[in-house]
């Protein structure tokens, strides 16, 4: 399949597309779902999570499915308790303050949680007509959550604990790869056909602090999962795709502060992205010459897929969606 192809990095004039988010709040039938059940019961009931990941392939026919889930989900299997607090985001009961409370967590292992995405993707497989994308968070974006307690915008006790911290840092990305390694292959073994990883909030740090910090722990994970086609995705990175390149995924993934062609120079190799997701709410004039700007750059570079450069925003019209589908496919 096309999408798959271009994973391994054939160029299409018409590139494979689907959105980050794609299943979500600006569905009314996702909207509907949600006002009778919580976030995370959504994320473990397979059948749940098999039908909210089919919404967006049923109504818009995207050229690939993302599992319904959340990168939080494999703090299940570490033990760590957390909820998704309605208009906020994950919030970590605990936050990691020292080595002790790393070593107080458990190592991994599939408790009912994990085993629920398991089969969610095992049911999805049977009846998706496009290739299904797993997921997992990367150890510095899960680290994050666990240190902040909660969304942040500038990371500052997560940067602390690295830069005071080293010994514990280390253990704690040591456990997170490993939870995301065990996790990932849990949805390989079910039948994942291509995984993401999500770092999206490493662009916080600079190239020096990426390579020290962050890099050896994500090459660990992209040479444990070379049985699938990996996409590496995060926000803010302009400055570090060269690096994250040399990590090992196949495709790059870019939010839309770069241009592609700028992007393509720095990891020649696939790239997804990047439409500003604020573009859907602009005018069918502006999403048509915005998409055609995207295609023109492409059109320039090696092998694309089409996206936006990061999760399509909760009040998007659905309209948005057609006028793109209709523009990327033309
Ligand atoms: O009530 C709701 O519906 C909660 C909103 C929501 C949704 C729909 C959350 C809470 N997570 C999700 C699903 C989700 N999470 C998907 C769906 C699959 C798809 O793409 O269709 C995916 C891929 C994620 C992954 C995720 N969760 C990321 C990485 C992607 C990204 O956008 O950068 C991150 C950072 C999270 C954490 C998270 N979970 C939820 C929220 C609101 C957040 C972000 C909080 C923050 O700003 O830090």
């Amino acid at each position: 399949m096309k999408f798959l192809e271009v994973c391994k990095g054939k160029k299409f004039d018409v590139p494979p597309v689907w959105l980050m988010r794609q299943a979500g709040r600006y569905m009314p039938e996702y909207r509907e779902l949600r006002k009778k059940h919580g976030m995370l019961e959504l994320c473990t009931t397979p059948e749940l999570a098999k039908e909210v990941t089919l919404m967006p392939i049923r109504r818009f026919g995207f050229d690939a499915a993302i599992l319904f889930s959340d990168i939080t989900i494999p703090y299940y299997g570490l033990g760590v308790k957390f909820e998704i607090k309605e208009g906020v985001g994950p919030v970590v009961e605990d936050p990691i303050r020292d080595l002790e409370d790393i070593k107080k967590m458990d190592d991994f292992s599939v408790v009912r949680e994990i085993e629920s995405v398991a089969e969610a993707v095992k049911l999805l497989k049977k009846e998706l007509p496009v290739p299904l994308i797993g997921f997992v968070g990367a150890p510095f974006t899960l680290a994050a959550y666990l240190i902040e307690g909660k969304p942040s915008r500038d990371f500052k006790k997560t940067k602390a604990f690295m830069f005071k911290n080293p010994e514990a840092w280390n253990a704690l990305m040591d456990k997170l790869t490993d939870a995301t390694i065990k996790y990932a292959k849990e949805q390989i073994d079910s039948g994942a056909d291509v995984m993401q990883v999500f770092d999206s909030w490493v662009g916080g740090l600079n190239e020096r602090s990426y390579k020290e910090y962050v890099a050896p722990w994500m090459k660990r994970i992209f040479s444990s999962i070379k049985e699938l086609p990996s996409i590496h995705f995060g926000t803010n990175t302009s400055h570090l795709l060269h690096l994250m390149k040399d990590v090992g995924a196949d495709v790059t993934g870019v939010d839309w502060r770069i241009s592609l062609r700028e992007a393509y120079h720095r990891v020649k190799s696939p790239i997804q992205g990047n439409l500003d997701p604020a573009i859907l709410f602009g005018t069918k004039e502006v999403i048509e010459r915005e998409v055609q700007a995207i295609k023109e750059e492409a059109s320039e570079i090696g092998a694309h897929i089409f996206n936006l450069g990061h999760g399509i925003l909760p009040e998007t019209p659905i309209e948005s969606v057609e006028i793109l589908l209709r523009a990327v496919r033309s």
